[in-house]
């Protein structure tokens, strides 16, 4: 009966057995009311009420938004908390400025102070994925924008602000490497004139024969937001790109009872003015989940050997077996497939570029690169 409790109050507090500190204490306390139970029922009533207490206090939720030293974590049933990391919390194998990033999945504390709960995260669940950013100044730290994502919708414009091909590459690069499916929005098509929409179709054009799906929109107009939404059901999207490029747009033209906050981009330098400043996940009216995020100015690549980086250029990759190195880099080695396809111009010159920077480490010079789709 008591185990049959025991297991109840665990369902009850969805407590999750892989927590090692607390699950050894609960399975002292089973040891010690078996030994307890034939003469003092009494004292073990008690102790088991106590114990569903203490297995309901703990919760299983995600995060869907950081700010500094606060998370707001969404409980497996629906309900808000505020909640914070107690001490050290360090996840193995990542060295990153932020330890707990939105969508990741935790289990917390229930504590009330002044009449005020809040929680504290005791676990992180494994995650499924998640997608980083080193920044390009000379700290390389590296920071975790989200986590445990679906797909990414990486948005583009051509200018303003202006989003350069090795951005693009270096961020698919990303997002390859940690195997999350991406998608191009070429925002802000109402403004383009022919030579930028000429553009807008070359891009479209090569991303599509490489793979990855491409489509013009307007958050301003909404065209093509319906096709975005198609593309987003059932799952958990996150928008990213750099600032003013409208995402957080996109986010209201989706969901327009969000109200999020947007802002004109400088007529001075063409660029965003970071009106988002935190990631942050909303859940949408259509079985879908959006994390908007703070725009990106640079995007370095998260350390990655050399001999790797072809893995994360997919056209690449597929001709790395005609090249007559297994070991070839596609920089001067003879019979390079790779070359030889760049000379027919069946591989694009932008991506070989963005390439070879991301080979050399060329952290710097890739915003001020120029359009060269092919
Ligand atoms: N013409 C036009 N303007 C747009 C479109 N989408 C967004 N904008 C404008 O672009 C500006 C920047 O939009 P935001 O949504 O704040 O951009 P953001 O990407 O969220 O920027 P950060 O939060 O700084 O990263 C705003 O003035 C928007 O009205 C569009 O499709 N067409
Ligand atoms: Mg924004
Ligand atoms: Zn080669």
């Amino acid at each position: 009966m008591i185990e049959a409790l025991v297991i109840t109050s665990c369902a009850l507090a969805n407590c999750n057995t892989t927590v090692s500190s607390k699950t050894n204490s609960v399975v002292f306390f089973i040891s010690k009311v078996k030994l307890d139970f034939k003469g003092r029922t009494k004292y073990i009533k008690k102790k088991c009420v106590s114990l569903l207490r203490y297995l309901k206090s703990r919760m299983t939720g995600i995060v869907y938004k950081s700010t500094g030293s606060w998370y707001s974590i969404k409980s497996l049933e629906g309900d808000f908390y505020e909640c914070r990391i107690k001490g050290k919390f360090r996840i193995q194998g990542i060295k990153s400025t932020n330890p707990l990033a939105v969508g990741d999945r935790v289990d917390f504390d229930l504590e009330t102070s002044n009449n005020t709960q809040t929680g504290v995260i005791t676990t992180i669940h494994p995650r499924t994925n998640y997608i980083v950013r080193k920044s390009v100044n000379l700290s390389k730290q590296t920071h975790i924008i989200a986590s445990n994502i679906d797909q990414v919708f990486l948005l583009i414009t051509i200018d303003s602000p202006p989003t350069f091909t090795s951005f693009i590459d270096r961020f698919l690069a990303t997002t390859e490497a940690y195997a999350i499916k991406a998608v191009l929005l070429f925002n802000k098509v109402d403004v383009n004139d022919e030579a930028t929409q000429n553009i807008v179709h070359e891009l479209s054009e090569l991303y599509e024969s490489i793979g990855y799906p491409c489509l013009s929109i307007s958050a301003l107009t909404g065209e093509n937001i319906e096709a975005v939404k198609t593309l987003m059901t059932g799952k958990s999207s996150m928008f990213a790109g750099h600032s003013g490029v409208g995402k957080s747009t996109l986010v209201n033209a989706i969901e327009p009872g969000l109200n999020i906050k947007t802002k004109e981009i400088s007529e001075q330098h063409k660029q965003g003015q970071h009106t988002t400043t935190f990631a942050e996940m909303f859940d949408l009216s259509f079985d879908a989940r959006i994390i908007d995020t703070p725009g990106i100015k640079g995007f370095g690549v998260v350390d990655m050997e050399p001999a790797e980086v072809d893995h994360y250029f997919p056209e690449l990759f597929a001709l790395k077996q005609s090249c007559k190195f297994h070991n070839c880099l596609h920089l001067h080695e003879p019979q390079c497939a790779v070359k030889l396809a760049l000379e027919n111009g069946e591989v694009s010159a932008s991506r070989y570029k963005s390439y070879t920077q991301i080979l050399e480490g060329d952290d710097e010079h890739y915003r001020t690169d120029n359009y060269e789709p092919k």
